[in-house]
């Protein structure tokens, strides 16, 4: 979706709908409660991803429609770090979010999360939804230019 900016005045009513569309942004799956309900999580698959400076193993991730997952997101770098991914959180449907030990996070949807360095680690329960090709990347200083960046495919 592109977001278009109506500096004329004539168009303010047309341009203030449109940029007030735009705010919201794509929409996350609104019926995640019954999406988690019904995924067979005796059957999750984990998925580690391994970052450090200044990359993530696996890069590229590939997850199937309906299948329960957690994502393991460990930090054994030297730095903190980032795995933004706006649009994949958008189009999975979110169970929880879980720092072992310390704190379980419920929320219909996530834009990012920052691990910390040393050996931090975020969890994350889910069911991918929207079939595409996600980006994910750090958003500190210029982790993402020094190779920070992978994609998400669900289908
Ligand atoms: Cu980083």
């Amino acid at each position: 979706m592109t977001c278009s900016f109506f500096p004329n005045s004539a168009v303010f009513v047309l341009g203030a709908g449109l940029i007030a569309g735009c705010a919201s942004g794509p929409s996350y799956i609104t019926n995640s409660a019954d999406i988690v309900k019904a995924a067979d999580w005796k059957n999750t698959q984990t998925v580690t991803v391994k970052i450090t400076e200044h990359d993530y193993t696996p890069r590229n991730l590939k997850l199937k429609i309906g299948q329960a997952y957690k994502l393991e997101m460990k930090n054994m770098g030297d730095k903190d770090h980032y795995y933004t991914a706006p649009d994949f959180y958008k189009a999975i449907a979110t169970r929880k979010a879980m720092v072992n030990k310390f704190a379980e996070i419920k929320a219909p949807y996530f834009d990012a999360f920052e691990i910390l360095k040393k050996s931090g680690q975020i969890d994350l329960y889910f069911v991918p939804v929207k079939a595409g090709t996600y980006t994910v990347y750090c958003t500190i200083d210029d982790h993402r230019e020094k190779g920070m960046e992978g994609t998400i495919t669900v289908e």
